[in-house]
């Protein structure tokens, strides 16, 4: 029988200048299985603990030497010898080690390092994707691939950008096409229309955390989605045929003391205020298929009204409402708050849990959609193995620097890898609803 021969961990950088974390899992026949872990730079206060060593001589305090020695000294002793082929089992060890509700002795980091370190080894050992891997070994019965459509931040401000936005992220959805290859080109070409219409604007075309737009002097928050709409047409598609437009203000990131503050509009509004503002939005541009977190992470009196009112024909997405976290998705489907869920593995910790979530999501027909981060991301690619593997309707990415269209080079892979034996969700997708 095949076991866990040897893990080591090491200290990386990410692409926010700062360190993450990448595993390293050899089995005893030989296999190999290397991951590294992202994290965010808008988190929400639910997520698992992302173990930085604090020590300010060092990254300003955001090493990941401990999260280092937690894995050589606690899990590997832990894991080596086991056996690989079980991920529950092996996410389950981990989680009783750890003992805490939010991974936070050992570290989510660490932990969710080895959790995909450990699936790609034994899928290596089997010769199989990772993808395929993941509903093997934690017995997913899904009929058929349905790959994803691509998510792509445009513009983005809040945390992840200075002096552009006070809300985080503008995309484009990109769908209306029969394959990934094609929806990828036409987001891509979006994309770059953009640049051209945010220079005929006389705006500048610099980017942020995510390899989205972060021009300053935009005039509201509102101003983004018209470029984005004349970007789409510029690149001779239709808004909301070809693509759609998505929003995620992160709203929680602007609200203080009971109310959110918007600078660039000059207001500051209460919960109800909140969903007036984003409503008024959906109906002005019906391209808009997707909003997430436009409310507070804890405001759970007020999603309910707000998928009341928009939920038939927007997608709602939860993130820091949800966190990746089955416990927090029940409580949002028994509540109406949602009905869709930004899926990060980190915000959870191992991928047994996260693999829990999308199909609980799934169960209930809430959309998922798979997503990068914009801390601290790496070329880890596990996300789009993910997506694939629990059938994610979009995969939010990029659409530039390196470790972004990674995520894209794999999906294109995967897409020729299984050929015919795949469909795209994005080729009959128009609207949601
Ligand atoms: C988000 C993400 C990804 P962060 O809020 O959805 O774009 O940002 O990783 O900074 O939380
Ligand atoms: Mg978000």
């Amino acid at each position: 029988m095949v076991s866990i021969q040897k893990i080591t961990a090491r200290e990386i950088l990410s692409s926010g200048s700062t360190p993450s974390i990448e595993v390293k899992v050899v089995l005893d026949d030989g296999s190999i299985g290397i991951a590294s872990v992202p994290f965010g730079a808008s988190a929400g206060i639910h997520e698992a603990f992302v173990l930085f060593d604090g020590d300010k001589k060092r990254y300003g305090g955001k090493g990941m030497l401990k999260a280092v020695t937690h894995v050589h000294k606690m899990i590997a002793p832990l894991l080596v010898g086991k056996d690989p082929f079980d991920q529950k089992a092996v996410d389950t060890m981990m989680i009783t080690l750890d003992g805490t509700p939010n991974k936070e002795r050992l570290g989510a980091n660490a932990i969710l390092g080895v959790s995909v370190a450990v699936a790609r080894a034994a899928a290596s050992s089997l010769r199989m994707p990772l993808y395929s891997y993941i509903r093997k070994t934690l017995k997913l019965r899904i009929p058929g691939y349905v790959l994803p459509a691509p998510m792509m931040v445009c513009i983005e401000g809040g945390k992840h950008a200075d002096q552009s936005t006070d809300l985080q992220e503008y995309m484009i959805a990109s769908f209306g096409a029969p394959s990934v290859k094609e929806a990828v080109r036409k987001g891509i070409e979006s994309y770059l229309a953009l640049k051209s219409v945010l220079k005929s604007h006389a705006y500048g075309v610099n980017v942020g955390n995510e390899g989205a737009f972060a021009p300053a002097g935009l005039k509201s928050n509102e101003e983004p989605l018209q470029l984005l709409m004349e970007a789409i047409t510029k690149a001779g598609y239709v808004p909301g045929k070809d693509a759609g437009i998505s929003i995620d203000p992160a709203i929680s990131e602007v609200f203080q003391e009971g109310r959110y503050r918007l600078p660039k509009d000059k207001k500051q509004l209460d919960s109800a205020g909140m969903i007036d503002y984003f409503v008024a939005w959906a109906k002005k541009y019906p391209a808009i298929i997707s909003m997430e977190d436009c409310l507070h992470q804890d405001d759970w009196d007020f999603w309910p009204k707000f998928t009341k009112r928009i939920g038939d024909r927007v997608l709602v997405v939860g993130d820091d409402l949800t966190v990746t976290n089955p416990k927090r998705l029940q409580k949002a489907l028994d509540t109406k708050s949602i009905n869709a869920i930004l899926i990060k593995l980190n915000q959870i910790g191992t991928l047994t849990e996260t693999v829990e979530c999308c199909m609980l999501a799934r169960k209930h027909g809430c959309v998922t959609i798979i997503s990068h981060r914009g801390g601290g991301e790496t070329n880890d690619t596990a996300m789009i193995d993910l997506a694939v593997a629990v059938n994610a309707s979009f995969v939010k990415v990029g659409p530039s620097r390196g470790e972004r269209v990674e995520k894209y080079n794999r999906l294109m892979e995967i897409e020729d890898e299984l050929e015919k034996k795949c469909s795209f969700i994005g080729k009959e997708f128009r609207l949601v609803h």
